[in-house]
């Protein structure tokens, strides 16, 4: 007898993100948007085996403002950051797919199931939003997208993550461009929001010009705007979308570990989005790096909450889902 393994688990709570419906059952996915939680990356020490981006997933479903009220208004009610309804009244089916599980004796275990989950959605046709977690996330999530055309990379973050490894680990939160940057079908990448000091140094800023990475810095951004930012990237294609939180300004997202000044505003970062929907296919977006410890007054999670239903509303919006 063949033994299904659960690649996911209902999140803490039994709530899907915005009261969407909970299926873990990725082989009976029938959904225009699924939403998976990707609670652990793999860490640098053992004591960051379980860090505090993991607890992300589960309480953005719970803390997020919509978790607040009796009725699941934010699926329902006039929204005004989209002009109407969050789904705007179409036929667009939308599931939460729980957390991917974990095997505490074999880390790398969660990052393989993470890779099979994102594969059964893709595959399924569904357009996937990944909650992180650390950074290192986007890494097997990446490594599911399609190979068969050409993808573009958007990331949102102070940081350039072109670490080839820390202490060894190549596939912990200061890779992922990196990695991406190694995926045969990863065409272009763009990284905004660039400030400040992280993992980068003078080799890594090399690679990433060898590479020929689009680097915009948070101040160039301040200086020409979100419109003409979204001007450099070619129209038309496929897009994956990684948003690390300390991409955003620490007053939009304070629970980060590295707050940094000078980032994006909430403006910008709803521009941005509803600009990049409509320039092609988003195949997929994440949103890592929250750690509720430094958590000022929910500031971070309704935020979060509030980009992604603007992701979501600006999708259905750009009739990424008719005739299917
Ligand atoms: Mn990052």
């Amino acid at each position: 007898m063949v033994v299904e393994e659960k690649l996911t688990e209902t999140p803490r709570g039994g709530r899907g993100f915005l009261g969407f419906p909970i299926n873990t059952d990725l082989d009976s996915l029938d959904a225009h948007i699924a939403v998976l939680g990707v609670p652990y990356g793999l860490p640098y020490t053992p004591d960051d085996l379980s860090n505090d981006q993991s607890r992300a997933p589960d309480l953005l479903r719970e803390k997020a403002q919509d978790a607040g009220w009796s009725e699941p208004r934010t699926i329902k009610h006039f929204d005004w950051d989209l002009g109407g309804p969050i789904l705007d009244n179409r036929d667009v089916r939308v599931v939460d797919c729980g957390n991917v599980t974990a095997d505490f004796q074999n880390p790398r275990e969660h990052y393989r199931r993470a890779e099979a989950a994102a594969k059964k959605i893709f595959q399924s046709g569904a357009l996937l939003i990944s909650i992180g977690g650390d950074h290192g996330i986007p890494i097997p999530i990446m490594r599911a997208l399609p190979a068969d055309e050409s993808v573009t990379l958007i990331q949102i973050d102070a940081h350039m993550d072109w670490r080839d490894n820390v202490n060894g680990e190549k596939d912990g939160y200061s890779s992922p461009i990196r990695r991406a940057s190694e995926l045969p079908f990863v065409k272009d990448i763009f990284q905004i929001g660039l400030r400040g000091v992280g993992s980068g140094r003078e080799e890594e800023m090399e690679a990433a010009l060898n590479y020929g990475a689009h680097l915009i810095s948070a101040y160039e951004m301040h200086e020409i705007g979100i419109e003409a930012v979204l001007k450099r990237i070619p129209d038309g294609g496929r897009f994956y979308i990684t948003v690390d939180a300390d991409g955003m300004d620490p007053t939009v997202m304070p629970a980060v570990n590295a707050p940094t000044p000078g980032g994006l505003t909430w403006l910008q970062i709803r521009e941005f989005v509803h600009g990049i929907v409509k320039k092609g296919r988003v195949l997929g977006i994440d949103l890592v790096e929250i750690s509720p410890s430094f958590e000022k007054g929910n500031i971070t999670f309704v935020h979060a909450e509030r980009l992604l239903c603007n992701f979501i509303g600006a999708t259905v919006r750009a009739d990424y889902f008719e005739d299917e």
